[in-house]
């Protein structure tokens, strides 16, 4: 082989091997993405059951204070109408960060609310929003829900249903008492009608793929302090 060509052949493979490195990096700083969503807990259209899961895949915490998580943003992101996460709120590396509509029923005393059903792990975080952020109920027929870290452009946005100002694609609906998740847990192709599927065992707080919960377990609730 003559000398040139060898040489722009080396080139070619040192900029093969720089970009597939580049492309690695960029996945293992993978972003959070909101992994399980429990929309349709119940017939009579209560919410407070409803709670979204986000779940980091990367190597290294993720502090997301100062972020925003909206449903159905039809005119873009509002500080002062969507969820903005605590300064100092983690999701961990490898782990999760549960919100919860209605963790311990101080939202309306009705006798429905998360601990009343579901357990987490021990350990995980738990938000409960719902007192403070009642517009952030998810859609039974569809919806969509978008997680930012500057109010701009989504860091990770699903829909589902009939949700959809983004069009088709979305993930499929479920039956009432069913999450929808991903699967694999945390896989993000940014489709979500391949991305998630239905689990008739939902598991908040813990890997979609994991065994369902049967113990009860300690949490700690990070206080929503703002406005
Ligand atoms: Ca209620
Ligand atoms: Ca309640
Ligand atoms: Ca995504
Ligand atoms: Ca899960």
């Amino acid at each position: 082989m003559p000398r040139e060509v060898n040489s722009v052949m080396r080139r070619l493979l040192s900029l093969f091997v720089i970009t597939s490195l580049v492309f690695t990096v960029g996945i293992c700083g993978a972003d959070v993405v909101i992994n399980e969503i429990m929309y349709h807990p119940s017939a009579d259209g209560d919410d407070d059951l409803q709670w979204i899961e986000l779940y980091n895949p990367g190597v290294e915490d993720i502090d997301i204070g100062g972020w925003i998580l909206a449903n159905h943003p039809l005119m873009g992101f509002s500080k002062s109408r969507d969820l903005i996460f605590p300064e100092g709120t983690i999701v961990p590396a490898g782990g999760y960060l549960l919100l919860v509509n209605d963790l311990d029923d101080s939202k309306d005393h009705d006798g429905e609310y998360f601990a009343g059903h579901w357990t987490v792990p021990a350990g995980v975080q738990v938000l409960d929003y719902g007192q403070d952020y009642p517009q952030l109920s998810l859609g039974q027929e569809g919806d969509d829900l978008h997680l930012s870290a500057d109010g701009q452009k989504d860091v990770d946005v699903m829909w589902y249903g009939d949700g959809g100002e983004i069009g088709s694609g979305a993930a499929p609906g479920v039956p009432q008492g069913y999450s929808l998740g991903r699967n694999p847990n945390g896989h993000d192709t940014d489709d979500p009608a391949t991305d998630f599927i239905q689990f008739a065992h939902p598991t908040p707080g813990a890997s979609n793929q994991s065994a369902p919960v049967t113990q009860r377990s300690t949490w700690s609730k990070i206080k929503l302090l703002f406005r």
